[in-house]
């Protein structure tokens, strides 16, 4: 991955833009600032683990049980530990790459879980929470990741897309899929994720406007995470992102991304509503990227500790924590259990890794194009050839 040069070298809060005049303005942090308006956050419960009321939001939680807020702790602190272990499988030379999710736990997981079964989700590639919340097994979202297959898991089996690279573009496959099932009448909706970053993409306006219009039963879940590899937010736009919903005709909600019952909360209404044929919705979870934004990244060369160590004091796991004991609803049995749990997920990862089967030396061949290629029937057979060299006529 490339580093804007110039990005590492200055700080990230000075972002500056030249006025047609030619003066140059400094953008105000947090957008709100082209419009006079200071952005609205919707929290539910504080970094320090308090309820807060709110007259909008309370009731799509209000009948959430303890066993259920367990549940999405449970949830939280799993991927947690296996985006851990995944990172150091890559650091093991056992995957080739690992995109980690570290901070966006409550965001993932609580839009996640405010998703129903037939509903259907389209991903970027740091979507690991949201894969869990809809069953696909978590060591079937590594194969990529060590390069042994092109995807490792059914799209349909759990209504849950795979994964997409090219940055924005599954927003106009979630836009094409919702006005498709609005045709079908299915009262289902479609949920597409991506990143701070991805919203300067056209794809994502096209999708927005097709969505707008035709009033697709779609949510937008933006989880800005603060950097779109090396580029800060301020970067990206001036106004905070979820006001640009208001452009294209339908509604914008800032939540606290980090705050797993808000963002369970606002994702439901928002479902609600392209269920009730009210149209798309923008999430935009206000989270951070703990991490590198690969493990090909080194974040250290364009951002400050101080930033990292603001967002750790918001963590979406402690804060759940505190809530939890606080109100009595977990015990150290509880925790101590979950623990157990996350070192046998851990071991079942690492072993299940280890034992993937490379795949046939020619597949990557193959499913390029449906009727063959003269330029891929070339390319391997020189590869054939290649292979044909070495003593063994392997190439292992
Ligand atoms: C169309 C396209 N352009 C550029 C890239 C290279 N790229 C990979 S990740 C990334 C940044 C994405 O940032 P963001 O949308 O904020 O998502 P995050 O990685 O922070 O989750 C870029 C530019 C790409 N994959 N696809
Ligand atoms: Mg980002």
């Amino acid at each position: 991955m490339t580093v804007e040069s110039t990005a590492a070298r200055t700080p990230r809060r000075s972002a500056s833009t030249k006025s047609t005049a030619g003066k140059r303005t400094t953008a105000k942090k947090g957008a709100g600032a082209a419009q006079g308006t200071e952005p609205q956050l919707v929290q539910l419960l504080t970094p320090e683990g308090k309820r807060v009321k709110n007259a909008e939001y309370d009731k799509y939680v209000a009948a959430i049980t303890p066993e259920e807020l367990r549940g999405l702790y449970r949830d939280m602190v799993l991927t947690r530990r296996f985006d851990a272990e995944a990172t150091a499988l890559q650091r093991q030379g056992e995957l080739g790459l690992w995109a980690s999710l570290l901070g966006q736990e409550a965001a993932q997981i609580g839009s996640g879980r405010a998703l129903r079964d037939d509903d259907y989700v389209f991903p970027t590639y740091r979507e690991h929470g949201v894969a869990w919340c809809r069953g696909v097994d978590p060591t079937n979202l590594l194969g990529m990741f060590r390069g042994v297959n092109n995807g490792g898991w059914d799209p349909n089996g759990n209504n849950f897309h795979l994964y997409t690279i090219v940055i924005g573009s599954q927003t106009l496959h979630a836009t094409g899929y919702a006005m498709g099932i609005a045709k079908d009448g299915a009262d289902s909706a479609v949920i597409a994720y991506f990143g701070d970053g991805a919203s300067s993409q056209g794809d994502v306006a096209e999708s927005f406007t097709f969505s707008a219009v035709y009033n697709a039963p779609v949510v937008f879940f933006c989880q800005n995470n603060q950097w779109a590899i090396s580029e800060p937010t301020e970067k990206q736009t001036r106004v905070p992102l979820y006001q640009r919903a208001q452009g294209f005709g339908f509604p914008g909600v800032r939540v606290d991304g980090n705050d797993v019952l808000a963002c369970l909360a606002v994702t439901k209404w928002a479902l609600e509503r392209a269920r009730g044929g009210e149209g798309p919705t923008l999430v935009e979870a206000y989270t951070y990227r703990m991490g590198a934004h690969t493990t090909s990244d080194d974040p250290s060369r364009y951002r400050g500790d101080e930033e990292r160590l603001a967002w750790e004091a918001k963590d979406p796991i402690l804060r759940l924590r505190r809530y939890l004991e606080a109100s009595n609803h977990a015990d150290e049995a509880f925790f101590a259990e979950l623990e157990t749990e996350s070192e046998t997920l851990g071991r079942r990862v690492r072993e299940a890794v280890r034992a993937m089967p490379d795949p046939d030396h020619f597949a990557i061949f193959e499913n390029v194009y449906a009727d063959g290629h003269a330029l891929v029937d070339e390319e391997r057979a020189q590869f054939a050839a290649y292979q044909a060299s070495f003593a063994d006529g392997q190439g292992d």
